[in-house]
């Protein structure tokens, strides 16, 4: 399954950011280094259910539905902050180059407020520059790659078959091997990795870096005054990628209120009930994150995990059944599942997700609704409802 990280230096919400994205609550505090180990969960994208367009009821099993969206699981890990000289071992040091290898895609997130220094300390409010946030993180991540690929090509002496074991060497910090060999070609590094320069291990690592983890940045702490002028700070700074406003405390306390029943809550639209109306403070409170969340549209936790699993990760959904008639499973329950794979896959992966011995027997599969036989070729796209065929 895919899995997300959610990283970035000390104190800036990144613990705050995973319990409103997966529910749970980790360790929240107002000082660096509250998260040692990482914590893992499950979030969830949105993505629209086929049984609108279908006309059926749907009874979900793995993904439940919101009044036409599906909340499909994904993993997610909330990283340990990195500070400068991690990749080295500083702070929590290289506990967080592991969850970033395995990761799909980066949730990079930022201090907005401008109220924590390089390591997480609080310093007055407006007075750190978010966009060094970033550049911390990339710089780490960079040094490190750099690092690792450097140590593997200096163990490969030789010809062309010694080529081909220095990218699966790098398989290690999550590089897929055809991967390495295209940006090795790229760049037309010669035949013998351990005779490449420092500067050609430079770009080298970098590219992978930048193919291997591609990033959004949540710019959270958005309740601050200061956030406006950081967010158009980081979008000039970094303008090929998406910069989400967020407000990670405000998702928190607004699914906390809806878990007390103060409030009804879509992620998007918030209305207090008759309970919350009663109490002087809830309305208070949601008073003011209304009106500082209507803003920007939403606390942009939601729209951060659906664009890094959709757009990042590029992930599409899909809903296995087993009985093409009725959209459904053999227990009748009606597309009970929705799985995320990557673009591009096929029919065949589709069945390896679902079961080893599935895929190793596939015959055909059948796109349900134009109730066609699709072959192991086809290329799944979002919202295609699919009865994989095998042999027993
Ligand atoms: N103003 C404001 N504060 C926030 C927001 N999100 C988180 N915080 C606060 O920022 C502080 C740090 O939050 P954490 O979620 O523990 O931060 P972290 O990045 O996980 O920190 P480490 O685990 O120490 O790396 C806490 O005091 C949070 O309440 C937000 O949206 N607005
Ligand atoms: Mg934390």
């Amino acid at each position: 399954m895919v899995l997300l990280a959610v990283c970035g230096k000390p104190n800036v919400g990144k613990s705050t950011m995973m319990a409103a994205a997966t529910g749970t609550a980790p360790q929240i505090a107002n000082y660096p280094f509250t998260t040692i180990d990482p914590n893992k969960g499950v979030c969830f994208a949105n993505a629209p259910c086929p049984h609108v367009r279908l006309k059926v009821v749907c009874t979900p099993n793995n993904a439940r539905c919101e009044a036409g969206t599906r909340r499909v699981p994904a993993n997610i890990v909330d990283v340990a902050g990195i500070v400068p000289g991690a990749h080295e071992g500083k702070g929590m040091g290289n506990r967080f180059l592991s969850d970033v290898a395995a990761a799909d895609a980066l949730l990079i997130v930022v201090d907005a407020s401008g109220g924590t220094d390089d390591c997480g300390n609080i310093v007055a409010f407006g007075s750190h520059d978010a966009t060094a946030d970033v550049k911390l993180f990339l710089d780490e991540l960079d040094d490190w790659f750099f690092e690792v690929v450097g140590r593997n090509a200096r163990k490969f002496k030789g010809t062309h078959t010694v080529l081909e074991d220095f990218f699966q060497s790098l398989a290690g910090i999550g590089i897929p091997h055809a991967e390495a060999k295209d940006a090795y070609a790229r760049l037309g590094l010669g035949s013998e990795p351990s005779k490449l320069t420092d500067a050609d291990v430079r770009r080298l690592s970098k590219l992978l870096r930048e193919r291997t983890k591609p990033f959004l940045i949540a710019a959270n702490k958005c309740d601050s005054g200061y956030a406006q002028g950081n967010i158009e700070s980081l979008r000039n700074a970094y303008p090929e990628t998406q910069v989400i406003p967020v407000f990670a405390d405000y998702e928190l306390a607004l699914q906390r209120a809806k878990t007390s029943g103060i409030v009804e809550y879509d992620g998007k639209k918030i209305t207090l009930t008759a309970k919350g109306a009663q109490n002087e403070r809830a309305v208070e409170a949601i008073k003011k994150i209304g009106t500082a969340v209507a803003a920007y549209g939403s606390t942009g936790v939601q729209e951060a995990i659906d664009r890094a699993v959709f757009g990042l990760a590029r992930q599409v959904v899909v809903f296995p059944v087993e009985d093409e008639t009725h959209y459904s499973n053999h227990f009748g329950k009606v597309l009970p599942d929705a799985i995320l794979l990557k673009q591009g896959s096929t029919p065949v992966d589709l069945a390896g997700a679902i079961h080893a011995d599935l895929a190793s027997h596939f015959l055909y599969a059948v796109d349900c609704e134009k109730k066609t036989r699709i072959g192991k070729d086809h290329r799944l796209a979002t919202g295609e409802v699919i009865k994989v065929v095998a042999t027993k």
